[in-house]
């Protein structure tokens, strides 16, 4: 298993607000190679899906409905430990709670339109890449 693999999207928030591309930056300039791309809505299926381990949570229909209402980027990125180097570029998951120089401290809004999504284990990284792409739109 690769442990030099991670996934992240740019939730629609990050879209809606022309963050795309600053975001993407931040991701280069900390060492990332951006590995696969893709620009796309989720059907309300997929986001379910994706997030499927949050189903029993009060914010579940909340967060499928956001990360549903446009398009997102989604990325699989590359750097040695990326799975941690990745969680520590974007900060907390409430950018109230989040470093300074993070991605959603600068760029996030609240708990549940926080900017970027960032796997938390190898093993779900593996998993969310080969969610969102073929092994032919993998270039690493
Ligand atoms: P993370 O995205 O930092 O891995 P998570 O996996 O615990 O956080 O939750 C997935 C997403 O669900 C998170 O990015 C935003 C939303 N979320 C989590 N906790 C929430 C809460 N208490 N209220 C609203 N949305 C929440
Ligand atoms: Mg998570």
């Amino acid at each position: 298993m690769n442990t030099n693999r991670t996934f992240t999207m740019l939730k629609p928030d990050s879209i809606e607000q022309g963050n795309m591309l600053p975001i993407l930056n931040m991701i280069e300039a900390a060492g990332f190679k951006i590995i696969a791309l893709k620009y796309k809505r989720m059907t309300r299926d997929e986001a379910e899906k994706f997030y499927s381990i949050h189903s029993d949570k009060p914010f579940f229909n909340d967060l499928v409905t956001f990360m549903t209402r446009g398009p997102i980027v989604a990325a699989a990125l590359e750097k040695d430990n990326a799975v941690d180097a990745f969680r520590t570029l974007i900060g907390s998951t409430d950018p109230n709670e989040a470093e300074e120089g993070t991605i959603r401290k600068k760029y996030a809004k609240s708990k549940g339109e926080n900017a970027v999504h960032g796997s938390d284990s190898d093993e779900n990284a593996e998993i969310e890449i080969s969610f969102h792409f073929d092994n032919e739109e993998i270039f690493s």
